[in-house]
C-alpha cells in the first residue's frame, strides 16, 4: 500500500486566493492540495491534506499522523508557528519527518513573524516560495524517506 504523508496547514489559510494576493498569490487552498496529491503521487505517495483553524485540532492531526505511523509530515502552521510551543511538542513527540512550510518570505515581514516554534521541530523549512514551496517540501521529503519518483 502507498505510505501516507500528511499536509497539514493552520489557520486562515483556508482563506488563500481571497485576498492579499500581493503576499500569498492567487492560488486556493484547494489548489494547494491539489498540487500536493500530484506531487506525492509522483514518488508513489498518498497525501492526506488537512486545514484547521484551530490549535488543538491541528495537534490533533499531528497525533492522527503519529497514531497512523505516517511517513512524513508537511506543515503551514500560518500564525500558530510563531506562537505554538503545544504544536512544537506534538511533532517533536510523533517522531515523523517534518518539513515546515511557509508561502511568504517570513524573514522578509515583520519581526514577530521571524521565529517559528514548528522550524526546530522540522528537519527543513522552506519559505518565500509561494505554493510551489509544497511541491519542493514533497520532493526533499521524499529524498529523506529514500523514495524515488515512480518512472
Ligand atoms: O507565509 C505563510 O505561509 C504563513 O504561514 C501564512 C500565515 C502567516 O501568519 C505566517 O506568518 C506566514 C497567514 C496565513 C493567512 O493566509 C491568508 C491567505 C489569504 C488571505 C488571508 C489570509
Amino acid at each position: 500500500m502507498a505510505k501516507t504523508i500528511y499536509v497539514l496547514n493552520g489557520p486562515n489559510l483556508n482563506l488563500l486566493g481571497t485576498r492579499e494576493p500581493e503576499t500569498y498569490g492567487h492560488h486556493s487552498l484547494a489548489d494547494v492540495e491539489k498540487l500536493c496529491q500530484t506531487a506525492a503521487a509522483h514518488y508513489g505517495l498518498t497525501a492526506d491534506c488537512r486545514q484547521s483553524n484551530r490549535e488543538g485540532e491541528l495537534i490533533e492531526f499531528v497525533h492522527e499522523a503519529g497514531a497512523k505511523k505516517a511517513a512524513g509530515i508537511i506543515i503551514n502552521a500560518g500564525g500558530y508557528s510563531h506562537t505554538s510551543i503545544a504544536l512544537h511538542d506534538a511533532l517533536v513527540g510523533v517522531k515523523i519527518p517534518t518539513v515546515e512550510v511557509h508561502i511568504s518570505n517570513i524573514y522578509a515581514r515583520e519581526r514577530f513573524r521571524h521565529h517559528s516554534f514548528v522550524a526546530s521541530a522540522a528537519f527543513a523549512t522552506l519559505c518565500g516560495f509561494g505554493i510551489e514551496g509544497y511541491r519542493l517540501a514533497i520532493s526533499g521529503l521524499a529524498a529523506k524517506l529514500g523514495v524515488n519518483a515512480k518512472p
